[in-house]
């Protein structure tokens, strides 16, 4: 077998745990999970579906935290290790944007992207219902707020960690107002973080009889890891059970130049909701990867991923199993 080549900047100090003695799956829970737990801080309900980075030889971050409110806001917070995090009490102060969108309203669900100098981050952000809020950081004290990337309603937007025949790209998932009971992926390109056209179609749900735990709604997760067999995508998928909506998440592998171009796509699920703290929360049976780290010359990954719309915790494996995996359980 070839060996894969991974981009990125090494990471030798990633969080990280040794698979279980025997576990096979590409991909294993942290022994401690979860790491973000809901109380954080003094006033939060919850937090989870939160995005991290590398940053100045420790981490930082962009946080899904719910007050006691149940009002859904964007923290920042930094951490030595990955692992213990000091979020801030305070929400994050966007700055900068045309007071008509800058009016703060709702965030959610954010990711953070490194490219060029500085952090970029999205999130879903309330505009007479949902769409994605752009802004960035150099610091993670203070944010600039663009303007909106698409009309309402849109979520799940992920910016990709480089351009892609010369310009900008992220991938989205067009939505409704409520809870949204259908979902296809998309990508679009801009010259400049504001413009953003060139829509592309990437993935549908899947067929119930093929992969049935995504074939309700799809959303991209963490920010595409480029390698040399395509771009790694992981992507939370919905089933629609008698009890309502599971999110797990699998993988998918687009294409290096026009990446809404699927390359192989995975027919198992990564991970599904198992252990207590995925299967019982706000909302039961919810895994949601929101970030990941990686370190390219060991091949090892780390995904954070919120569980039942509580809990922050990390997943761990390798990246050439996983695409591995992504090929062997391929449905396209
Ligand atoms: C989605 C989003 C996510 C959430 C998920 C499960 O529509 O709202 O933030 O984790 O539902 O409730």
């Amino acid at each position: 077998m070839n060996k894969i080549e991974i981009k990125g900047a090494p990471l030798p100090n990633i969080p990280w745990e040794e698979r279980p003695e025997g576990y096979k799956r590409p991909l294993w829970r942290y022994s401690a999970n979860p790491v973000i737990p809901r109380d954080l801080l003094p006033d939060s309900n919850s937090i989870f579906n939160s995005a991290v980075v590398p940053f100045k030889g420790g981490f930082a971050g962009v946080f899904r935290c719910d007050d006691m409110n149940r009002r859904m806001a964007l923290h920042a917070g930094f951490s030595p290790d990955g692992i213990h995090w000091d979020i801030k009490p305070e929400t994050i102060k966007f700055e900068g944007a045309d007071p008509e969108v800058g009016k703060w309203v709702y965030g959610y669900d954010p990711r953070v992207c490194f490219t060029e100098d500085r952090y970029w981050v999205t999130w879903c952000n309330g505009y007479h219902g949902p769409t994605i809020g752009v802004a960035w950081t150099k610091d993670f004290e203070t944010f600039h707020q663009m303007e909106n990337a698409f009309l309402p309603y849109n979520r799940n937007g992920v910016l990709f960690p480089r351009k892609i025949g010369g310009r900008y790209a992220m991938l989205s998932r067009p939505s409704d107002t409520g809870h949204t009971a259908f979902g296809d992926i998309f990508y679009s390109e801009s010259p400049d973080f504001e413009f953003w056209g060139h829509h592309r179609h990437v993935m549908s749900p899947a067929p119930f009889e093929i992969s049935a735990w995504q074939s309700m709604k799809v959303g991209a997760g963490p920010i595409p890891i480029e390698t040399s067999e395509g771009w790694l995508v992981f992507h939370h998928g919905v089933l629609l059970s008698c009890n309502g909506y599971v999110y797990s998440f699998g993988s998918v592998l687009l294409d290096l130049d026009e990446p809404w171009k699927m390359i192989a796509r995975s027919g198992q699920y990564l991970i599904s909701p198992t252990t207590q703290y995925e299967l019982v929360g706000d909302v039961p049976s919810v895994a949601f990867p929101c970030a990941a780290l990686h370190d390219p010359a060991t091949g090892r990954i780390a995904i954070y991923y919120g569980c039942a719309d509580t809990v922050t915790s990390l997943v761990f494996g390798y990246i050439p199993e996983i695409i591995d995996f992504t090929k062997r359980t391929n449905i396209l």
